[in-house]
This record gives C-alpha cells, structure tokens and sequence, in this order.
C-alpha cells in the first residue's frame, strides 16, 4: 500500500533556511545597510529604496529602487512624507515583487526625513499581510533636531505613532545614546552604532536559522512575537566562567530606546559550546526573570555548538514595552541617556 506520508524529496526543499532581506530606506537607512554589508552578513539579500537617484547611484548594496521619479525627479523628497506615501503605491507591486522570496525583512530607516519615515510603516505593513516577519528599525534623529526642525518632528511623531500600533519587533536605536561616545569623531560613532546593529541582526539570524537543542525557530519566535504586544531585541556575550554578565551588560550595553510596561515577557537564546551547562542556562534565565520583574511569560533555547567554546552568547527579545513608550520619549530628557528601563 502506498504510504500518505510525503517522501523526503517532496519535502527537502522547504528546509531551506528562512530567507533574510535587509531593506535601506532613504539616505540613512541606506548608509546603514550598506555599512551592514561591509561588516559581513553572508546569506542576506540587500536592498536600497530611495527618492534621491544621486544617494542610491552610490549605495553600495546589491538591488536599488527608485521611487516616485516622476513626482520627486529623483531629487528625494526634503522631507514631504505624503509625496513619498503616493510614489510607494506606485511602487508597491516591484517592492513586494522583490522581497517575496524572504521570510525575515530587516528594514532600517532614520526617521525625521520623508523618505525612510514614509516607507517604514507602509512597507511593515504590506509586508506583514504576506505573512513575512518585517523588524523595522529606527534611527531617531538628535534631540536638537527636533527640537528645532518641526517638520522633521512631525515625521518622527507620525512614523513612530504607526509602527508602535503595529506591535511585534521594534528596534529604534537613539542617537542621543550615541552621546556616550562624544570623543570619537563623527564617522566612528555611526561606525558604532552600525556595529552594534550588525550585531542584532546576525544574533536574530543565527537563533533562528540553525537548528539546535531547544531550538528557537521562525515559527516559535512568530508565536512569541504574537503574545508579547511591542517587542525588542537584546544582545550581550561574554566568557563561559561569567554568565552572570550576560543579562546586565545586555541591559546597559543597549543602544536601542525602550521603555517596559508592568508585565513583561522575553524568549532568551543562548549560544555556545559543547561546554555549556543547564546551570549556565538557568542562572541566566533566573537573572533576566529578576530584570523584568517576574515576566508574565519567560522562553528560552538553545544552540550548542559541536565543539567548546569559551564564549557564550545572548540574544533576549523582550516584549511588553510601553505601548507610545518611544514616542512619549522623543523631546524628553528620559531619552538622553538616562535610565534604560523604566516602569
Ligand atoms: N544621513 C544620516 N542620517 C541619519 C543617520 N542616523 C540617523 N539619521 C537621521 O535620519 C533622519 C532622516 O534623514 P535622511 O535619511 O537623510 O532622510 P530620507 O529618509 O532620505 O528622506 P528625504 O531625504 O527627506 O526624502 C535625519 O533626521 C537624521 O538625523 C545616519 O547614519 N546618516
Ligand atoms: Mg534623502
């Protein structure tokens, strides 16, 4: 009798890793992501959308889109979100077209401009009704630029208020947070952030591409995303003799702008060697339990490597942020370095 059960060769295709984009939006959003392809993330396709045709000529990525060249004549848009939202219905079908085939969107903008900050919350949101994961990440602008551009204010107001309602990952990284590093010249402290950001990617990546022990998959981390209203991402590593730093310098070492509600949750992943132990494992899902004051739903995995190693290495999604928490936050002093968790 013939067996119901799929064969193997109808099957081996779909285990295929999940496929990755990293999407530029708009000038900063573009210099990001190529700064991303130059620190290495092999496996993820890379992309530029931009109104400017001068910025996107010098992008070093490997596809680029041009939006709204008849309206903007391939001049960007100074800043006029509503011009950027009717050029990306125009362009809706050729950007859906080209990011079909990925199940992960990274899609990286600087708010405050027109372009990154009209394109974000359109393409999350077209993204999401194909059932791909879109992780959209911010840059937000230095306090004196909103407080002295109004225009670019309201951008960041608008763009952050549609992405907030949306839930699921947010990853807003402030450059106010960069003040920590106000003796570096300029270039370097972009240099920072973006390694820092290459960092949550290729962390959120690696958990969710390989299978392991207590595996981590798209799938559970969709599930998790689902039940954890506003989420984001935390990464720290450090020597296998001291996983007690894991969860602190996760925390402290955070450029990303967040503030958590009263009930928490987190999926915490770590990533190690043959030498790591269940009483590492649980002394860090203890120490990140007592960060969040009792999460209402705490996971965790694991990816064992197959030889030991003397780093172990964390990647946390936190959920339950406070729902306008970023928002609240642009123009408050809570935003320049003080407190990063804040009930
Ligand atoms: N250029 C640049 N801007 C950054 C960076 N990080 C944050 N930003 C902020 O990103 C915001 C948006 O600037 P752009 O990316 O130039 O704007 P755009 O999306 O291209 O939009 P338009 O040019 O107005 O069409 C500004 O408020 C900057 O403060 C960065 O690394 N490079
Ligand atoms: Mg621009």
């Amino acid at each position: 009798m013939a067996s119901s059960f799929p064969s193997p060769d109808s099957w081996t295709s779909l285990a295929r890793s999940p496929g990755v984009a990293l999407v530029g939006l708009g000038g900063a959003g573009s210099e990001a992501a190529q700064d991303l392809v130059g620190l290495g993330i092999p496996g993820v396709r890379t992309l530029a959308v931009n109104t400017d045709a001068r910025h996107l000529t010098q992008t070093g990525v490997e596809e680029k889109i041009l939006l709204g060249q008849r309206e903007l004549r391939g001049r960007g848009s100074g800043g006029d979100r509503a011009t950027v939202l009717r050029a990306a219905e125009e362009g809706k079908e050729e950007m859906l077209h080209r990011l079909a085939p990925f199940e992960i969107v990274f899609l990286l903008a600087g708010i405050g401009g027109g372009t990154g900050s009209a394109l974000l919350p359109f393409l999350s949101r077209e993204l999401r009704a194909t059932h791909a994961l879109p992780i959209p990440v911010v840059f937000l602008p230095f306090q004196v630029e909103l407080e002295t551009n109004p225009t670019r204010r309201e951008n960041v107001e608008a763009t952050l208020e549609e992405l907030e309602e949306m839930d699921g990952l947010l990853l807003a990284l402030a450059n106010e947070k960069l003040r920590r590093f106000e003796r570096l010249p300029i270039h370097r402290v972009f240099s920072v952030r973006n390694a820092y950001l290459h960092s949550l990617v290729t962390s959120l990546v690696d958990m969710v591409e390989n299978p392991s022990q207590l595996n981590v998959d798209l799938a559970s981390l969709k599930n998790h995303l689902a039940a954890s209203g506003l989420s984001t991402l935390l990464v720290s590593e450090c020597h296998i003799s001291e996983p007690d730093r894991l969860v602190p310098q996760a925390l402290s070492d955070s450029l990303l702008d967040f503030h958590l509600a009263e009930r928490a949750s987190a999926l915490v992943h770590l990533d190690g060697g043959l030498n790591l132990t269940l009483r590492t494992l649980d002394r860090v899902v203890r120490a990140m339990r007592e960060a969040l004051g009792d999460p209402e739903r705490l996971v965790f995995g694991t990816r064992v490597r197959p030889e030991p190693r003397e780093v172990v290495h964390l990647t946390a999604v936190v959920g339950g942020l406070k729902p306008r928490a970023v928002h609240d936050a642009v123009g408050s002093p809570r935003s320049a370095g003080g407190p990063l968790v804040v009930r």
